[in-house]
């Protein structure tokens, strides 16, 4: 689990789920600055999965591929811990994503930043 950031990870393996997480009060905005998957009408080939808490039998907030940015370039979590579930299979590949995260306290919609990274 990720609990700061800062840290740049290449993910190659077919399948991997990562953490990040902010302090138990506060929630996540993950904010996709990059993000070009295999097409597929149903996402079945590669994609990302956002999950709203520890790890992907977490609700999930969405699945996404293609080269649009998941949620229009901004996904929220209510859950403090959000869970990336990242497949890709052995055929194509595209150029991945990359997305900042930081940490805002719910009861102040300036939302205030406390843990934060870059993947
Ligand atoms: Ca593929």
């Amino acid at each position: 689990m990720v609990k700061d950031g800062g840290k740049q990870l290449r993910i190659t393996a077919s399948s991997s789920s990562l953490s990040l997480s902010s302090l138990s009060t506060q929630s996540l905005v993950l904010t996709f600055v990059r993000f070009k998957l295999e097409e597929h009408p149903d996402c079945a080939a590669d994609f990302l999965q956002i999950h709203d808490g520890y790890n992907p039998t977490a609700r999930r907030i969405g699945r996404y591929c293609g080269a649009s940015l998941p949620g229009g370039g901004s996904v929220n979590t209510t859950h403090f811990v959000a869970t990336l579930f990242f497949h890709a299979d052995a055929s194509v590949s595209r150029d991945g994503f990359a997305l900042t995260w930081r940490s805002v306290d719910p009861s102040q919609c300036t939302c205030r930043s406390g843990a934060a990274g870059i993947l």
